[in-house]
């Protein structure tokens, strides 16, 4: 056994960093190439591997220390053959790797400065890191950009960062988008004026640094990896640079909130000024689960400056209702709080438009009534819903746009018809899914439909049961009213409502016909659909509930 000191490696021209979170404790045992600790800067955080394997002896540094290359972040117990073969953390290496001649910094092509007219803005030398992605843009089209300011954040596994631009101007075209993988080089946006003069500087001053880090000894290489992505931010205190919006957290954080599906946005920090830590993201997790809806207030909190994201609402209304009058409290159930959690989303996030029109569904009731009838003595009861649910498949399968999710700027179009149906339940509301609807004829529909129904009174629905649904019938039919604008089950893009049928007087050319009319109200997503398909989609419904033989055609 030996014991030897991890060091902080090169981390390029920052003198110092902060050490915002400490991943180890003594006692603990690491293996090499660990997170022992992660610092951070202005622009960017990024975490502190180990060289080697083996027992955290004693914490040399603690929270808010300031860091810089060479400093003794912890000692580590090893084994003697681990210790031997192995150099000195990272900063022997490096400068030798510093002294390498800038080279290899050639291949960073250099940001244009460009007197006027437009100005290419590159990727500069980003060390060995590769396939970085784009998580944040911080800037739009039309924007006035200021020499090194930021333009987007990245992040690899182990470090996120800004990457500022290398001249002012206006901001002409940004080339990357959210989830783009990006490399040296790669072309980042386009600017149109006169560019500053502190801008050709830039580049120059950073990439010595990128070429120290990505040129680390062997045993350091993830060290250095780690750590390159600093060389690619401004080696000097940017006067004019603004923060970001990016919510303040270590890569580790951001990636577990990224598993969790947290925005971190709507995490408040609990950490030295304000950072989110990863308690922070397990509380808010929590929150959502238990429905604590003062996790949608504080994103409804959220600065007007965040461009519009934040709907930056009057705070809920604070009455004393006893001093009205007597009141009793109760509390939500679990399913109340969870779906309302949900439904407040969809109601926020999606643009709805709601189309009403009407079925003629005189047949299709008499043929209904007509078969529960013969089938009384089966015990089996069809109900109108599962025609519903068979007629919308065929509506899906012609307009495919509705049986379809969006995810970033993609339309993930389904091959598989799963339609879900709200289900009132004394506790709320739930949604189970009947799987493979097309397949599936109306009395098995109608069998599953009551099977789930029932297993929803009873609160036995499995998450399986409720998971997987393209489309949502939300019916009132046994209940009554005309029509109302059901919410959006995200991530579906399309909900049909349905009221009670009832007989209305229909001018068929000649005369009023007494008809069974059957009000639908469809709400859509206004990103994906269009008013036009909207009216199409129900039309054609209409269609196959007044004749449900066109299901066959
Ligand atoms: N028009 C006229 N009558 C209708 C009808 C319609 N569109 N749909 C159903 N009915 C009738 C049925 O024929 C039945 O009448 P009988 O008892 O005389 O046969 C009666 O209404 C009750 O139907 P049901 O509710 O048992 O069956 P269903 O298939 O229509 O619905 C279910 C099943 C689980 C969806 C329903 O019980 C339910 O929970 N509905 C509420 C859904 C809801 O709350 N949606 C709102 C969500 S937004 O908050």
């Amino acid at each position: 056994m030996a014991l030897i000191d991890i060091q902080v490696p090169d981390i390029g021209d920052f003198d110092e960093v902060t050490v915002i979170e400490l991943l180890v404790k003594p006692g603990d045992t690491v293996k090499a190439e660990q997170s022992l600790i992660t610092v951070e800067s202005d622009k960017a955080s990024m975490e502190i591997p180990s060289s080697h394997a083996g027992v955290v002896k004693e914490l040399k540094v603690k929270l808010d220390d300031k860091v810089k290359r060479g400093s003794i972040v912890l000692t580590l117990e090893v084994a003697g053959a681990e210790a031997a073969p192995a150099p000195a953390p990272a900063p022997a290496a490096a400068p030798a790797a510093a002294a390498q001649p800038a080279a290899a910094v050639a291949a960073a092509p250099a940001p244009v400065a460009a007197a006027s007219g437009p100005v290419e803005v590159r990727v500069p030398d980003i060390g060995d890191f590769k396939d970085v992605v784009v998580i944040e843009v911080l800037v739009k089209v039309g924007d006035a950009i200021k020499a090194e300011q930021s333009l987007v954040t990245v992040e690899s596994d182990k470090a996120s960062m800004e990457i500022p631009s290398a001249a002012a101007g206006v901001l002409k075209e940004l080339t990357v988008k959210l989830g783009d993988k990006l490399n040296i080089g790669d072309l980042l946006a386009v600017l149109e004026g006169t560019a500053a003069p502190a801008a050709a500087a830039a580049a120059p001053v950073q990439a010595p640094v990128a070429a120290a880090a990505a040129a680390a000894a062997p045993v350091a290489t993830t060290t250095a990896a780690a750590v390159a992505p600093a060389a690619a931010m401004p080696a000097h205190e940017p006067s004019v640079a603004p923060q970001g919006n990016l919510p303040h957290a270590s890569p580790s954080v951001r990636k577990f909130a990224r598993e969790l599906g947290v925005p971190l946005a709507e995490v408040k920090g609990s950490g030295p000024k304000g950072r989110i830590t990863e308690n922070d993201v397990q509380s808010f997790t929590k929150a959502v689960m238990a429905g604590d809806t003062r996790t949608q207030a504080q994103a409804a909190k959220a600065p007007a400056s965040s461009g519009g994201a934040g709907l930056d609402l009057l705070p809920w209304p604070k009455v004393d209702f006893t001093k009205f009058g007597p009141v009793e409290r109760q509390d939500l159930s679990r399913i109340k709080k969870i779906s309302g959690a949900n439904l407040h989303r969809n109601w926020v996030m999606i643009p709805h438009v709601v189309n009403h029109d009407d079925a003629d569904i005189t047949e299709l009731e008499a043929f209904r009534v007509l078969m529960n009838k013969e089938n009384e003595k089966a015990g089996i009861k069809i109900t109108m819903l599962a025609f519903l649910i068979k007629a919308s498949v065929a509506a899906l399968k012609k307009f495919p746009q509705f049986n379809a999710s969006l995810d970033g700027d993609q339309l993930v179009l389904k091959q598989y018809y799963n339609v879900a149906f709200a289900a009132d339940t004394p506790n709320g509301l739930v949604v189970p899914v009947i799987k493979d609807a097309d397949k599936k004829g109306i009395v098995q529909i109608s069998q599953e439909m009551g099977e789930l129904a029932k297993k929803a009174r009873d609160g036995k629905l499995s998450p399986a049961d409720m998971s997987g649904a393209c489309f949502t019938i939300s019916s009132l039919g046994g209940i009554g009213g005309r029509y109302f604008t059901p919410i959006i089950n995200a991530p579906e893009v399309a909900i049909l409502g349905v009221c009670k049928s009832r007989m209305e007087p229909v001018w068929d050319g000649k005369a009023f016909q007494p008809r069974l009319m059957q009000p639908m109200s469809l709400s859509w997503d206004h990103r994906v659909i269009d008013g036009a398909a909207a009216a199409r989609f129900n039309a054609y419904l209409g269609q196959i509930l007044a004749d449900f033989r066109r299901v066959l055609l």
